[in-house]
Parts: structure tokens; C-alpha cells; sequence
């Protein structure tokens, strides 16, 4: 078999004085932090839709990425000759994950029969190459969004023939990731969501979505498929309103519905931000409800209002991540799927190592420095500090849920006006710099 990377050699660890653009200079995955091994803190994954699939395409412009894999017109030979060069990419890049929607490893048939054959005989395919080469799957999905069919949703559609549809990629799909060991399992509600109310009953849209999931939980439960499954939020794009808004909104739903003990949460990055929020917000409200299950690891552009997938490189923003991951020790069988793609401009295939080595090591240093933090209490320290006047008094009383509005008043007549204290924001954000420059 010719490899689709002859360039590349399997990348190495070489330290932060490296000048070689293809080593590592922050992530040895078999150093310990924190108790852990790195490759255990930070379980990479690649994304088999941006970086095998990508095709630089955009609404203004054709493809740029034309892969040696992705090519020729017997699209089944296509397809094993990607799930190959993601294998070889895998290995050389010297991550253990992979994630794919069931339309990205095999094509779609004319009938649900004809792809589900497809799917199958790739499965069969990625099942051996995992046990040759120790590369796992950290989750599967179906692709229930690029078909004309979802026009108008999947789970959420007015039309339950095409709801059935959908139901029926999922089945085939959880009877995949059974057979190939997924750890996980992903719903994201690619155009569940509206774009006019004028169209739209949203409590029974969300009702189905609900009846949706049960039937998903049911038949795991049925084959024996142990997965976590996760839902990852996203708060427009493709719908200009997606149901799944954000981390809180799910939380609520899930609740609402009976179904959050069956789920928690994938949380991404640019999906967070195009939320008006911070990743480590999406993060941290997750997390913060037990439901930080994985993380689609990538970045937005503060000048877009889109869904521009960029590779994290980030360093402060994935300091600030794994702040959030290591406080609550660890993702457990979620990782970190860079869900990015490179630039429609860079159009090398060692640009594709490049931009996951950068990522890798961002989340690395991010890693290095939110561990050290941490042990040093140079942040907790403080928020404890913070907080103390719930320790004791009245303020213990408070959080027991024993004290009343007539102790509160009572309080305020013995003690006056409270005393001032600063937040001291900049103090703390010059310490993160000292430890992320120090
Ligand atoms: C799109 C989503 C998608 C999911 C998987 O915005 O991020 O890639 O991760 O369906
Ligand atoms: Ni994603
Ligand atoms: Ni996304």
C-alpha cells in the first residue's frame, strides 16, 4: 500500500526550542502532569469531515484541497482510500482518536438500503484498521443536516416521514459505533432549529426532539451499546435559531424532558462564542452540572459571525479550557476532537499536520500552565478567599438554606453597610500571564 503521506515521518516530541515545524514542542503524550499522562489528559481526536473530507470550498469559490485520496469516480474506492489515509495520518500524528458522521466514511446510496450497505462495508474496513493500528473511536454521528431531505430538520421536521429517515441513520449508526468500541456517541442538531416562527410550532418541534432521543437511549440500551452519548450545542448556523443553544439551554431541555441522566454535553468552542459566550463560560456552566462529557476543540474569528472552524492555537483561550477540564480531573471517555479545518489557502497536506501539531500543543501548553496553576492555588486561592463570608455566620446559614429575610435584616440593622473589596481582575490576569510567559 503507498502511503498518502510520503513526506511526512511520524512526528516527535522535541521540546519548545525546536525550530523543526513538523515535532512537537509542548505535547509529549507520555509525560506525566498532574497524575496523568498527557495523551490521557488531552485524548486527541481527529475530525474526519474537515481534515479528510475538507474541501476548501466556500460560497464564493470550488474546492481548493483536491486530496490523492479523495479522488476518481468509484466513490466506494474513494471511500477506502481516505479511511486509509486517515489511519496513516492518525499514526503519524501520534493521536489515538478518530470522529466521524456516518456520510463522511462511506457515500450515500439511492436507497437507505444501498448506504447502509456502504456504511457497512467501511465499517467492516475501520474495524481492522483500528486493531492494526491501536487508533480508537472516540465518537460517531449521522449526518442529518447536508441532505435535502433536512431542509426543514431532521428530529424537528414537520414531515415525521422524514423524521423517520433520520431515526433510521441513527439506528444504523449506533449499531456501528457498538461494532467499532465508540466511546461516545454525538447528537448535534444540525438544523434543528427554525428560521421563521411563522412556520413553526417549537414546543412540538422540541417534543419530537425529545421522543427522538428516548428512542436513541432505548435501543443503546437494546444492542448493548455503552457510548456516552453527548449533545453539542450551537446556537445558529445552519438555522438562524438552533434549539440547541448553548450549554444552559440543553441543561434545561434535558432536565425538562426526563433525559439527563442518558446525556452530557460536547461542548465547542466557536459554538460557544457564536453564543455570545467564552469557551471556558460553555465549559465551565457544563461542567459546573456534572454534564462536561467532550470537547470539540477549534476557534471562531472575532470578525466573523460564523462558524469558521479554525484550528485552536490559541494558547490563552486553551489555558483557560483545560483550567476547567483539570479542575474537574479530566473529560473521562470524552477528549479533545479538533472539529477545524485549515484554511482554504492551505492547500499542502503537511499543512494538515502543522495545524493539528499547533492545536496539540496549545492545548499542551494550556495544560502545563492551568496544571501548575492550580497546584499553586494562584487563582482558587483567591475565588476561596473571595467567598469566605459564607463559611461561617450568617453566611454558612445562607447557604444551608436555614436563614430567612428577617435574620438578613436583622443582620444588616446590627452590621450597617458592607465593607468594599476589590475583584482585582488585572492583578489575576497578569498572573496568568506570568505563569503562561514566566
Ligand atoms: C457543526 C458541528 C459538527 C458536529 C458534528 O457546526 O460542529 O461538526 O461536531 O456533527
Ligand atoms: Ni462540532
Ligand atoms: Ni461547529
Amino acid at each position: 500500500m503507498k502511503p498518502f503521506f510520503p513526506t511526512v515521518k511520524a512526528i516527535q516530541y522535541e521540546g519548545p526550542g525546536s525550530k523543526n515545524p513538523l515535532a512537537l514542542k509542548w505535547y509529549n503524550a507520555e509525560e506525566t502532569i498532574a497524575g496523568k499522562k498527557m495523551k490521557d489528559w488531552l485524548r486527541f481526536s481527529v475530525a474526519y469531515w474537515h481534515t479528510f473530507k475538507g474541501s476548501g470550498s466556500d460560497p464564493f469559490g470550488a474546492a481548493t484541497l483536491l486530496r490523492p485520496w479523495n479522488t476518481g469516480k468509484d466513490a466506494m474506492a474513494a471511500a477506502r482510500n481516505t479511511l486509509m489515509a486517515s489511519f496513516e495520518f492518525a499514526q503519524k500524528l501520534g493521536v489515538d482518536y478518530y470522529c466521524f458522521h456516518d456520510r463522511d466514511i462511506a457515500p450515500e446510496g439511492a436507497t437507505l438500503k444501498e448506504s447502509n450497505r456502504n456504511v457497512d462495508e467501511i465499517a467492516r474496513l475501520a474495524l481492522r484498521l483500528q486493531k492494526d493500528t491501536g487508533v480508537k473511536l472516540l465518537w460517531n454521528t449521522a449526518n442529518l443536516f447536508s441532505h435535502p431531505r433536512y431542509m426543514h430538520g431532521a428530529a424537528t421536521n414537520p414531515d415525521a416521514h422524514v423524521f423517520a429517515f433520520a431515526g433510521a441513520q441513527v439506528k444504523k449508526m449506533l449499531e456501528v459505533g457498538k461494532l467499532l468500541g465508540a466511546e461516545n456517541y454525538v447528537f448535534w442538531g444540525g438544523r434543528e432549529g427554525y428560521d421563521t416562527l411563522l412556520n413553526t410550532d417549537m414546543k412540538r418541534e422540541l417534543d419530537h426532539l425529545a421522543a427522538f432521543l428516548q428512542m436513541a437511549v432505548d435501543y443503546a440500551k437494546k444492542i448493548g451499546f455503552k457510548a456516552q452519548f453527548l449533545i453539542e450545542p450551537k446556537p445558529k448556523e445552519p438555522t438562524k435559531h438552533q434549539y440547541d443553544f448553548d450549554a444552559a439551554t440543553v441543561i434545561g431541555f434535558l432536565g425538562a424532558h426526563g433525559l439527563d441522566k442518558h446525556f452530557k454535553l460536547n461542548i465547542e468552542c466557536n459554538h460557544a462564542t457564536l453564543a455570545t459566550h467564552t469557551f471556558e463560560h460553555d465549559l465551565t456552566v457544563a461542567s459546573d452540572c456534572g454534564m462536561l462529557g467532550s470537547v470539540d476543540a477549534n476557534r471562531g474569528d472575532l470578525l466573523l459571525g460564523w462558524d469558521t472552524d479554525q484550528f485552536p492555537l490559541d494558547v490563552y483561550s486553551a489555558t483557560l479550557a483545560m483550567r476547567v477540564i483539570v479542575k474537574q480531573g479530566g473529560l473521562g471517555s470524552g477528549g479533545l476532537n479538533f472539529d477545524a479545518k485549515v484554511r482554504r489557502g492551505s492547500i499542502d497536506v503537511e499543512d494538515l499536520f502543522i495545524a493539528h501539531l499547533g492545536a496539540m500543543d496549545a492545548f499542551a501548553k494550556g495544560l502545563r500552565v492551568a496544571a501548575k496553576m492550580m497546584k499553586d492555588g494562584a487563582l482558587e486561592g483567591f475565588i476561596e478567599g473571595r467567598y469566605e463570608s459564607y463559611d461561617f455566620g450568617l453566611g454558612a446559614r445562607i447557604e444551608s438554606g436555614k436563614a430567612t429575610l428577617a435574620e438578613l435584616e436583622a443582620y444588616v440593622h446590627k452590621h450597617g453597610e458592607p465593607k468594599r473589596f476589590s475583584g482585582r481582575q488585572e492583578l489575576l490576569e497578569n498572573v496568568l500571564n506570568q505563569y503562561l510567559f514566566g
